[in-house]
């Protein structure tokens, strides 16, 4: 058998999120080198949390920890797993001052407080899926602190707003792992391949279409959503759109922004600021989506322009294709 540089075998395997990182690191508004470093160490944690997940079954990784955590919801062995990873990789890797994390009430101190960077970080969302082999994934933002470095990060370092963001991805431990991520200049999705050991630039420069037919909401949770967006609901039925919800956040999104659809989380009577956390879900989950050509909205307004006063603050959240965002928007507005 002749074996030529198009053979299938012989095909290159693409562009690593290294090489991709180094590459476009001149592209960063700060170009030392250090946050394309901390993007690698979260590239890292987010393989090792990839072994533990595909593993979970195997070595008695599923199931409760028997605790809360600071949101009064049960915590499961693997997102504590996933907390203490992504933790131990960023003191490691020395550029992050300190962390926010859906697991902690407080600021982690890293103990590098010459880091010039702050990261909020959902380690492990959508938890409830983990014991049931369905799709789960991590959301990190990162900020460039406001208080001077060499000295212990503070709380306006994390408050300091969506638009502020530099960074901000997810991973997404689905069918393959896939991080996704965007530094302001478009949004890029790195596929694993567990084989190298490498992310694989296999979704360049990803953007939203214009409109789509998918709608994702807990649709069980119907009857306490106002009644405006009870109607849009009602009209996407009766144009016959497709209801797809798995109850992981970065699931639904990242299905949505490839295909077209709309994301709701509005508030309920249960929770009337709605569920999701805007530190560490709806911030950059929102800067990514911007940067993909979404709408992304709380109701009434951008998401990214909300001002935090909490660290674990949640905000209603509606986003995908910017026409289906803004026909919500409309029955919202009357
Ligand atoms: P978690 O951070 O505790 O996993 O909760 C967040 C998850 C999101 O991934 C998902 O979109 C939402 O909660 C689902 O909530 P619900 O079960 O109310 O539909
Ligand atoms: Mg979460």
């Amino acid at each position: 058998m002749e074996i030529t540089t198009s053979h299938p075998l012989a095909l290159p395997v693409g562009v690593t999120l290294d090489r991709y990182i180094m590459n476009r690191q001149t592209a960063f508004a700060y170009a030392t080198g250090e946050l394309s470093q901390l993007l690698r160490d979260i590239a890292l944690a987010s393989k090792i949390i990839h072994r533990e997940v595909n593993r979970a079954g195997l070595i008695d990784l599923t199931g409760g920890m028997g605790v809360e955590n600071v949101q009064g919801e049960s915590q499961q062995k693997l997102d504590v797993i996933a907390n203490i990873r992504f933790i131990r990789a960023l003191k490691n890797g020395g550029e992050a001052c300190a962390l926010l994390s859906e697991e902690d009430e407080e600021i982690i101190y890293t103990g590098n407080n010459n880091g010039k960077y702050v990261v909020a970080i959902d380690p492990l969302d959508g938890s409830s899926n983990i014991d049931v082999n369905v799709s789960i994934g991590t959301i990190f933002s990162i900020y460039r602190r406001v208080t001077p470095v060499g000295t212990l990060p503070q709380r306006e370092d994390f408050l300091q707003g969506g638009q502020e963001q530099v960074a901000a991805g997810y991973i997404l431990y689905g069918s393959s792992t896939i991080l996704v991520y965007t530094t302001g200049c478009g949004v890029n999705g790195f596929t694993y391949d567990y084989s190298l050991g490498e992310f694989i630039l296999s979704h360049p420069d990803i953007k939203s279409p214009e409109d789509g037919t998918i709608y994702s909401c807990n649709e069980g949770n119907l009857e306490q959503y106002d009644s405006s967006i009870q109607s849009y609901l009602a009209a996407c039925r009766q144009q016959q759109y497709t209801a797809r919800y798995i109850g992981s956040l970065v699931a639904d999104f990242h299905r949505n922004l490839l295909k077209g659809g709309i994301y709701l989380y509005p508030a309920t009577t249960k929770n009337p600021n709605g569920k999701l956390r805007l530190l560490y879900e709806c911030y950059p989950l929102a800067f990514i989506a911007e940067q993909a050509g979404c709408k992304i909205s709380d109701g009434n307004q951008p998401v990214l322009d909300i001002i935090p006063t909490d660290f674990h603050q949640r905000s209603p959240l509606f986003m995908g294709a910017p026409r289906m965002v803004k026909t919500l928007l409309d029955y919202m507005a009357t």
